[in-house]
């Protein structure tokens, strides 16, 4: 039969068969260790002789969503499968992290998959309209769903923004995926509050990956580690067109080699400095850059 690995650490595997949750071990053929299987992978399962079950194959993927951790220097497939990217901030409590936001967008781009913006404890702003922060994003095209897990607001559009499709819900610790993970799924009952991505303890820490079922095709994947989130095997020349407003712009630079820092004739400086793209997206622009070039150095290219 055909499931769905909804999470796995040490051999040992959930695997979502039809309406049963099943425990699998994984055939010794399958290369284990990072990348090679993750969550959201559709797998062939057999049930053994004495009952257990076994992944047999995994199926092949429509996509990934990969980070590359600096320290280890490799690639990681975070989650398979993977339709969209939902970047989870919140009101206040924390300020949003712009940076970070931009990180986790140029990730979906990368990963070439679409991305959305979830603006959580909207019941903690007396205002309906975007914080400023956020405007810069709506403008570039990106949707922007106002959403408080702990009044309701907004969880009815947030549901059919999910329907039938596996969302990573990406974000610092304490915006509030739980909170919306919670709100969505009765019962489950994710622990609140004081899990920190680091703390590998209890049954429903974050720390290993995990998609959870909303009934039908519906998944959501609590994400792991956001700390280091990093595009993947990123190429400072596809950077630029990670930033959609940047787009329109970058046929027009003297140099088709621009890189939007410091040369001249940079018709996106320039759209900066009249204000048509944010200085602030801009700046996270040309910190992911620095990354960029530092790790597509040869030097840096070696090792494990
Ligand atoms: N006021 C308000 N607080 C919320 C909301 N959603 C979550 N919280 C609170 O924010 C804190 C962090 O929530 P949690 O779901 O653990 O965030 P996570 O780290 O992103 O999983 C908890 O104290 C929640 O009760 C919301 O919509 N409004
Ligand atoms: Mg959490
Ligand atoms: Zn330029």
């Amino acid at each position: 039969m055909i499931g769905r690995i909804l999470r796995g650490a040490g051999g040992s595997y959930l695997v979502l068969a039809g309406d049963t949750e099943l425990s699998c071990s994984l055939r010794g053929r399958i290369k284990q260790g990072e990348g090679s299987i993750a969550v959201g992978d559709r797998v062939e399962v057999e049930q053994l002789e004495d009952g257990s079950c076994r992944i047999d194959a995994v199926l092949p993927r429509h996509s990934v969503l990969s980070r590359r951790s600096f320290a280890k220097r490799k690639e990681q497939v975070l989650a398979a499968n993977v339709d969209q990217v939902a970047a989870v901030v919140a009101v206040v409590r924390p300020d949003p992290d712009p940076f970070l936001l931009d990180r986790l967008l140029a990730v979906a781009e990368l990963n070439d998959l679409s991305s959305f913006i979830i603006c959580n404890k909207s019941d903690l702003s007396d205002s309906e309209s975007l914080p400023d922060l956020l405007q810069p994003y709506a403008d570039a095209g990106y949707e922007v769903l106002q959403v408080s897990a702990k009044s309701g607001t907004g969880m009815d559009a947030l549901r059919e923004r999910l329907e039938g499709r596996i969302t990573v819900l990406a974000g610092s610790s304490g915006v509030g995926k739980s909170s919306l993970v919670n709100t969505l799924v009765p019962g489950l009952d994710l622990r609140v509050g004081d899990v920190g991505e680091r703390s590998g303890r209890g049954k429903h820490t974050t720390t290993a990956g995990l998609l959870i079922p909303l009934g039908g095709d519906t998944f959501l994947a609590d994400t792991p580690g956001v700390q280091n989130f990093e595009p993947a095997a990123l190429e400072p020349g596809e950077l630029p067109a990670v930033f959609r407003e940047f787009r329109p712009y970058l046929d027009s630079c003297r140099f088709a080699d621009c890189r939007h820092r410091d040369e001249p004739g940079c018709a996106v400086r320039d759209a900066v400095e009249n204000n048509q793209i944010s200085a602030r997206r801009h700046e996270s622009y040309l910190a992911l850059l620095e990354t960029a070039e530092r790790a597509s150095r040869p030097w840096n290219r070696q090792g494990p």
